[in-house]
């Protein structure tokens, strides 16, 4: 099976890479540099089974760790997916995880292990493979865990620092198509006695939101009408000459422009904690809220750094993930988007949400509506 990748995919050194890391994972799989309750052998732990759900939405899960360390076991499977982009029905030849963009995010506490199952079904034509940013050991896991079409491959790793973290497909030579096709997504890896403001005091939400950002390379005929294609494959060669480029045709949330506007608004209420998650794992961008504040952000989503209060916008490091607290305090419809405006307004990058509840004078009254000017 290595001989086979090895010809097929030009990793001349992936069969001794794998077993350098499965010969020394043995002695360095109870160090712990994260700050965990155990050095129990893996083995020996309890495991629980999460099933994923499409984001925006995410898993049910603690926020202060119940007991021991867990193995949390997750199975994805890759999905080659053909997608409508925009209002004028742009067809994109999208590469996912659990056939969404982005792919599941998944959530454990600090010193759990996290066990995935990657299936790649013998309906695919590309391997494809995964990086957790979150893992410590080579390439992320990818060197361990590149699959062809009809595998499947199990990895674990322990989850030794807290923060949100970026995974996402890199096969090698393809990796940056992989990633811009759609395949990443993100792992929270929650501190055992949960969120904390600088001094201490516990932070806690009521939901939490994935907003995963794209950057697409749609390819454009010779008139600049956007290209068709059958399959992803066929869109290979186009679409890495779009990406040499560097302009995106379009800078999306989940997938498409609408994907959580208008009917598929984020939900909440006045008085309710949200938790937006916001990763890129290509391009720099810059969320803000328009109306509203992170309370409490952590700006490159790790959250053993103390997050910064009240911003108005802030920037996530294409490659990561971050996250802000907020709690809502008027009703109304909010919008969520990438303040650069031309890539939220012309190219797709906004998000809604719809707040419940009863206005507050206090905080904002019109005290005279719209009339003629008066001296
Ligand atoms: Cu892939």
């Amino acid at each position: 099976m290595l001989d086979r990748r090895t010809v097929m995919f030009a990793v001349p050194a992936a069969g001794a890479l794998v077993a350098a890391v499965a010969a020394c994972s043995r002695e360095t799989i109870n160090k712990d540099d994260g700050g965990s309750a155990t050095d129990t052998n893996p083995d020996s732990l309890e495991s629980v089974t999460v099933k994923l759900v499409a984001p925006p939405f995410v898993h049910a899960h603690d926020q202060v760790a119940k007991g021991a360390p867990k193995i949390v076991k997750f199975r994805m499977t890759t999905e080659p997916k053909t997608i409508v982009v925009d209002e004028a029905g742009t067809t994109f030849q999208a590469m996912t995880f659990n056939g969404s963009m982005p792919g599941p995010t998944m959530v454990v506490h600090q010193g759990d292990y996290v066990e995935l199952t990657l299936v790649n079904p013998a309906t695919s034509i590309l391997p494809h493979n995964i990086d957790f940013h979150a893992a410590t050991g080579a390439l992320g896991g990818a060197g361990l865990t590149l699959i062809n079409p009809g595998e499947q491959v199990t990895l674990r790793f322990k989850a030794t620092r807290t923060g949100v973290f970026v995974y996402h497909c890199a096969p090698e030579g393809m990796v940056a198509w992989h990633v811009v096709a759609g395949m990443s997504g993100v792992l929270m890896v929650l501190p055992r006695a949960g969120l904390a403001d600088p001094e201490g005091n516990r932070l806690t939400y009521d939901k939490v939101f994935t907003i995963g950002e794209f950057d697409l390379y749609v390819p454009k005929d010779a008139a600049g009408a956007f290209k068709t294609y059958p399959t992803v494959e066929d869109a290979y060669a186009d679409t890495m000459e779009a990406m040499r480029g560097l302009v995106p045709t379009h800078i999306i949330f989940n997938g498409a422009h609408g994907a959580l506007t208008g009917d598929n608004a984020l939900k909440a209420k006045v008085g309710e904690t949200v938790l937006f998650i916001h990763s890129q794992a290509n391009r720099d961008t810059r969320p803000h809220l328009i109306g509203g504040h992170g309370d409490w952000v952590w700006e490159t989503g790790k959250f053993a750094n103390p997050p910064q209060r009240d911003l108005e916008t802030w920037f996530v490091r294409g490659g990561s993930a971050g996250a802000a607290l907020y709690t809502f305090r008027q009703p109304g419809l909010y919008v969520y988007l990438n303040h650069n405006l031309i890539e939220a307004t012309l190219l797709g990058a906004a998000a809604h949400v719809q707040v419940e509840g009863k206005w507050n004078d206090i905080l904002m009254k019109q005290i005279s509506p719209p009339g003629p000017i008066r001296a």
